[in-house]
């Protein structure tokens, strides 16, 4: 993809343009607030958008009642944390509205993590797509409406053949794994 490039000290917290990062968040106390299926179109819709207007190019993502986890590429003033406060403030707005609920703590917490070869992003790539299986939600990731694979299937037939024949087993950082 010859996108990724040596990236010897890029200290805790800043960010490189150009380099992809896989972002995961919780709900809070993993309470399942996006328990239908409209908070999930809701929330993906967020997520998409979001990312557009920061700049963020969306690659992959999946929500899910209680989490989610995407994968995007910095753009030059690319700032993880303003993009993730940006998502979550709008997602709860959204969500307490549709429950009728006035200051409900929506998230917890997110991690981030760069991806530093096509490896891990084709790992991370399989990961975020059959996420629904491995959390029990469909028996098949073709089925789950609430992902980027659509997208993929309709776009790009080299990942819909990698996924299909792809290993459920992955290598994952631990604290991403969720
Ligand atoms: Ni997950």
């Amino acid at each position: 993809m010859g996108e990724y490039r040596k990236n010897n000290h890029v200290p805790g917290h800043l960010y490189a343009a150009g380099m992809v990062y896989m972002v995961t968040a919780r709900t809070y106390r993993k309470y399942p607030v996006f328990n239908t299926p409209e908070k999930l179109g809701t929330l993906q819709g967020v997520i998409q958008e979001r990312c557009k207007v920061a700049g963020w190019d969306l690659r992959a993502w999946v929500v899910l009642l209680d989490h989610y986890h995407f994968l995007a590429r910095a753009p030059d003033d690319g700032n993880i944390p303003w993009l993730v406060k940006s998502i979550h403030s709008k997602s709860a707005i959204l969500v307490n509205r549709m429950d009728d609920i006035t200051g409900r703590r929506v998230w917890y917490n997110y991690w981030d993590t760069c991806i530093r070869s096509e490896t891990d992003y084709s790992n991370r790539l399989r990961y975020i797509h059959l996420n629904p299986e491995r959390h029990g939600v469909v028996k098949d990731f073709r089925e789950y409406p609430y992902s980027s694979y659509k997208i993929f299937f309709e776009s790009n037939d080299d990942i819909v053949q990698e996924l299909n024949t792809a290993s459920r087993s992955f290598d994952m950082d631990a604290e991403d794994d969720y």
